[in-house]
């Protein structure tokens, strides 16, 4: 069949398909809500109209069911095998405390990094030191916490854009920070807040990945003390911490770190200024009502008493001026750490409050910095500041405070537009076209809408306006657009993470997967297209951030035989081939190992009940893949060392026997024969 004869036979299938999604399209939305403008177009003609099939193809969309659009959605996700994705995807692994990193367009899962959970693939907390340590910084008052409700990741950046050097993830649970290495994809450190038990609004960054940002979420009395709810307006307050990064180390510098003490509302999410708005800090914040709940002693509930005002206050923080602040000692302590006391911050001008409508939940400034859009749960619109016009505001001098005495700009005064979206509006992010997409929880849509000012020479439409909406499916959370909080977006994908899956895939029980859906946005005006279905199934991740595949550079092996990846250097217990020995010193006995495939050196390990027993192996392989793991049974040992590292475990042996420690990763052929006996005598 001719190319020629293959469109014919194919056109009045397209057109017949065509008629049907479109009519199908139009009911759906009638059905679902008819009082809403049909924004969802069906895929135009000329876009299905580039996609040729041959005989073969043509015979299996018929046979499968596939619609002209599905074919088009397919041909824009295959990554054929051997292909790279464009984009990756860093998305929290919710309640698994771990990090997901998944390919764009193929919506393939590449790897779910171990964070604040063991994870036996990588080894990750049984047993290898470099892990036990960072797990064990994760401690909250001495106590192991291992799992954590992971939100929003944060890739470190440069001048405001990704540099794909280092991530960052908050535990909400337990206001907990995590830095994660993207040379090798590892967990470096946690870090627990000293002084709040649970956060939200972390982690962000600013521009240069100066102050890793840690908002919290329920006020407590600061430092973990007690005090009763009757106290509430005295004793509770509410916390942003800054956390001080160090690139030169790779960690967070606690005792360069501070935190700021604010009225007991609940921060929410933050976002850092960049370019015109650098140095400033936003975020919003909801029950500034201070209900305290308490049904059962006949008070309204939480959900009723912290949603009676109209509007709540987005925070705005002079950053540079608090960071003066504690340079100049200004600070008191809290456990240890640095703390802005709320009279400084007023007297010394670092908070200032702008209202915003209603149950506000996220708050996100523009591409260059000018603009901040928060959304209200409860308000149809998104709210728009200017914050040039925030600045004029501060420099008119507020006339009105809140009762902490922090000042209130006029909400006239600061707002730039108010765009009606659509229902349960919660976050936003950013294209090169000059539009903003803003996730609607209770329509289960994405809102793409215009902005003004200098993005509006981008597009034809008019000036913060509604251009169009695609439904999702179901109830969206966050959404992803390519590198959709930089300074420079890309465009062209969006995910929604949606936490209801419902009908979208094959009944797997009462507890179902959530959805991330791919979203192609690289069309203007209302051609967005729904392109695939990605399951998550081990928790509710909140937020991601999409890099472009390129930015990031990480190591195929490690640098040097006899790597340590907590360190990033030469480990001391490194072994070369010829080195592995077995040494008694006393009670206690240290082993240095190779392993190559497919052997580990030594094969034979004698020692007594009761020793002390440390343990050193070095993968001393230089090819790309070539990982060795190692279970020793009984004692709970499981450890991936990937090519060039050197991982370290102790243990003592408290139970005699015989323990045949294998290499758990399919290396080799004679992968079943990487063995070893450990005899431990009685
Ligand atoms: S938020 S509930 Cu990122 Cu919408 Cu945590
Ligand atoms: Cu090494 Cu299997």
């Amino acid at each position: 069949m001719t190319v020629q004869d293959s469109r014919q036979k194919y056109t009045p299938y397209l057109v017949a398909a065509l008629v049907v999604v479109a009519v199908l399209a139009v009911v759906f939305l009638i059905i679902r809500n008819p009082a809403e403008e049909t924004t969802a177009e069906p895929t135009t003609e000329a876009q299905t109209g580039q996609v040729a099939l041959s005989g073969d193809a043509q015979a299996i969309a018929e046979a499968r069911g596939l619609s002209p659009d599905d074919v088009v959605a397919a041909l824009k996700t295959y990554v054929p095998s051997g292909q790279p994705d464009e984009y990756v995807i860093f998305s929290s692994g919710g309640h698994s405390g771990q990090v997901l990193v998944i390919g764009v367009p193929s919506m393939r899962l590449l790897k779910v990094i171990g964070v604040f959970t063991p994870e036996p693939w990588q080894g990750w907390g049984y047993g290898a030191e470099s892990t036990m340590k960072v797990l064990e910084e994760g401690r909250v008052n001495g106590r192991d916490v291992l799992w954590a409700d992971t939100h929003h990741p944060a890739l470190s950046e440069t001048n405001g854009d990704y540099d794909g050097d280092w991530l960052f993830i908050n535990d909400k649970a337990n206001a907990r920070v995590a830095v994660i290495d993207l040379r090798d994809f590892e967990t470096k450190q946690i870090v627990k807040n000293p002084i709040a038990l649970n956060d939200h609004g972390g982690t962000m960054v600013t521009p240069n990945t100066d102050w890793v940002i840690e908002g919290g979420q329920y006020a407590a009395p600061l430092g973990w003390k007690y005090a009763s709810l009757d106290q509430y307006a005295e004793e509770y307050r509410g916390m942003v911490t800054f956390w001080k990064f160090d690139r030169e180390s790779g960690r967070i510098l606690p005792e360069e770190s501070f935190a700021l003490e604010l009225p007991p509302y609940w921060q929410d999410l933050c976002d850092a200024g960049k370019k015109v708005s650098d140095g400033w800090v936003f975020c919003n914040s909801f029950n500034t009502e201070m209900a305290t709940g308490g049904v059962e002693e006949g008070n309204p509930p939480f959900e009723a008493g912290a949603s009676q005002r109209d509007m709540d206050y987005l925070h705005i923080i002079n950053l540079n001026k608090a960071a003066e602040l504690v340079a100049a000692g200004k600070y008191e302590e809290v456990n240890g750490f640095k703390v802005l006391p709320l009279d400084v911050l007023t007297a010394e001008k670092v908070l200032f409050f702008a209202p915003e409508p209603k149950s506000p939940h996220g708050v996100d400034v523009a591409p260059n910095g000018d603009y901040l859009v928060v959304s209200g749960k409860l308000d149809p619109h998104v709210t728009v500041y200017s914050f040039e016009k925030i600045m004029q505001a501060i420099e008119a001098g507020p006339t009105e405070t809140d009762e902490y005495g922090v000042p209130i700009l006029n909400f006239d005064d600061v707002v730039e537009a108010q765009v009606e979206v659509g229902l349960g509006p919660l976050h936003t992010q950013f294209d090169n076209q000059g539009y903003a997409y803003t996730s609607l929880f209770l329509d289960s849509a994405v809102a793409r809408w215009t902005l003004g000012g200098d993005y509006a020479e981008k597009n034809p439409d008019e000036p913060w306006t509604l251009v169009s909406k695609i439904p999702v499916n179901y109830n969206i959370g966050h959404l992803v657009a390519a590198e959709g909080d930089t300074v420079d977006p890309d465009g062209k994908y969006l995910v929604a993470l949606n936490k209801w899956a419902i009908d979208r895939f094959v009944n797997v029980g009462p507890l179902l997967p959530q959805n991330f859906q791919l979203i192609d946005i690289s069309q203007p005006g209302t051609q967005m297209q729904l392109l695939y279905d990605m399951p998550i199934g081990l928790g509710e991740p909140h937020y991601a951030q999409m890099i472009k595949a390129d930015k990031l550079h990480a190591w195929e092996v490690y640098p040097e035989v006899g790597w340590d990846p907590h360190t990033q250097s030469k480990s001391p217990y490194a072994t070369m081939p010829g080195e592995e020995r077995v040494e008694r010193n006393g009670n206690t006995v240290e082993i240095w190992m190779t392993a190559v495939r497919s052997h580990f050196t030594p094969e034979h390990i004698e020692i007594k009940k009761g020793d002390h027993v440390i343990w050193h192996i070095t993968n001393i392989e230089r090819a790309k893949d070539a990982t060795h793991g190692f279970a020793l049974p009984g004692y709970n040992i499981n450890l991936s060392i990937e090519p060039g590292e050197t991982v370290t475990f102790e243990f003592d042996a408290v139970e005699d026997g015989v323990f045949s420690y294998y290499c758990t990763e399919f290396c080799s052929a004679l992968h079943l024969e990487m063995t070893g006996y450990l005899l431990v005598q009685p």
